[in-house]
């Protein structure tokens, strides 16, 4: 029998399939608004072209932070205790600074148990995408609420919250994270862009996507509910992404629209939706989150970026290299500076 030609396998620019940046297959609820982010993870890593080897992935504690299993089953990868992933994050990246941090958390696992750790990770702009995949409860322990919830939200059983919300993103501008985003899983196209303008900055990226517990927390009374937020979307401004690789020059009418160039030669087109919004204003970033949520609603897109500030790595000098791979002769200081500094000191 003739052997049957099969087609070209479909590859990326480092020619590698999409299947290589898959992982185990979910164990969440089916409908789950995170194995949606999971899918976009895969797609912005693949269209992106990176080393699934050169990654690590980092998470705490919970539905959300099981999900790093769930994509680039061939990277690097810590499951950290509940809310304690961001000083994981910083020894890992401190000890080896070639490699590309993705961290994924819960509204829990920052906004609670975490929230001292994620205050002190958005001070330092370590180089880190940090995705809050905010479904406004504790999924894994049965839907209670998290301090995203907003107040009027409701519970399954009645319960109504009556606790002021943490806005993680008016938080996070005002603490200095130079990336800050909002999205939706439902909203596939918006969240892809996001998350590979996101890998292309360097310093802390701060996504929050808000991602409905199917189980917990999508009925009527719910503003996490796929319903509720579908019709309270309230985009910023249009996000297209050029990546540094790609040579295409995009006809802009630059009263619309802003470009934003990244630290790697990639190009951000944010057009404006509303007609003052500037996502390098940061006062006007933290107006427009309060006054949007004041409505109801939620500001989408990315509501803040400053891609010029030197990243923790940076201000602390740390080499490029792995430090376990320096040889002894770079991290031991020779007898004579020891002589000398015991000298300095009678
Ligand atoms: C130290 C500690 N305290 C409490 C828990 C119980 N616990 C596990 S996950 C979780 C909350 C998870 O909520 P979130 O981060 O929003 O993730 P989701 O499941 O909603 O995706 C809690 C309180 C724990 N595992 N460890
Ligand atoms: S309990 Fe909720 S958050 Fe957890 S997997 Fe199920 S739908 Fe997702
Ligand atoms: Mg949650």
């Amino acid at each position: 029998m003739d052997a049957v030609t099969q087609p070209p396998k479909k590859t990326n620019r480092i020619g590698l399939e999409l299947a290589t940046y898959r992982g185990s297959k979910t164990t969440l609820c089916a409908g789950c608004g995170h194995n949606a982010i999971s899918e976009r993870i895969i797609d912005a890593f693949y269209e992106l072209g990176t080393d699934p080897k050169r990654v690590i992935k980092l998470s705490g504690i919970g539905c959300s932070s099981k999900t790093p299993a769930y994509f680039l089953g061939g990277s690097h990868g810590f499951n950290a205790v509940h809310g304690r992933m961001p000083s994981v994050a910083t020894g890992a990246l401190l000890a080896n600074a070639s490699l590309q941090g993705i961290g994924v958390s819960g509204d829990g696992d920052t906004g609670a148990i975490g929230i001292g750790q994620f205050v002190h990770l958005m001070r330092r702009n370590l180089p880190l995408v940090y995705i809050i995949e905010d479904n406004g409860c504790y999924g894994l322990t049965k839907g209670q609420f998290s301090p995203t919830a907003d107040v009027g939200s409701k519970l399954k059983n009645g319960v109504v919250n009556e606790l002021p919300p943490i806005d993680t993103c008016a938080l996070a501008v005002e603490l200095g994270a130079t990336f800050v985003a909002r999205s939706f899983s439902g909203d596939k196209k918006q969240l892809l862009s996001l998350l590979k303008a996101a890998l292309s900055h360097r310093g802390t990226v701060m996504l929050d996507v808000i991602s409905p517990c199917v189980t917990f927390n999508d009925h009527e009374g719910s503003t996490k509910s796929y319903a509720y937020v579908k019709d309270h979307d309230e985009p910023v401004g249009e996000v297209s992404f050029v990546p540094f690789f790609e040579d295409i020059s995009i006809e802009y009418d630059p009263g619309t629209t802003k470009e934003v160039q990244m630290h790697d030669g990639s190009r951000l087109y944010l057009k404006k939706v509303s007609d003052d919004y500037d996502p390098t204003d940061k006062r006007n970033a933290v107006r427009t989150i309060h006054e949007t949520a004041q409505r109801g609603e939620f500001a989408t897109g990315i509501l803040y970026v400053e891609p010029e500030k030197p990243d923790f790595l940076k201000l602390l000098n740390i080499v490029d290299e792995p430090l376990a791979l320096l040889p002894t002769e770079r991290v031991r200081p020779g007898r004579e500076v020891l002589t000398e500094l015991m000298d300095s000191l009678r």
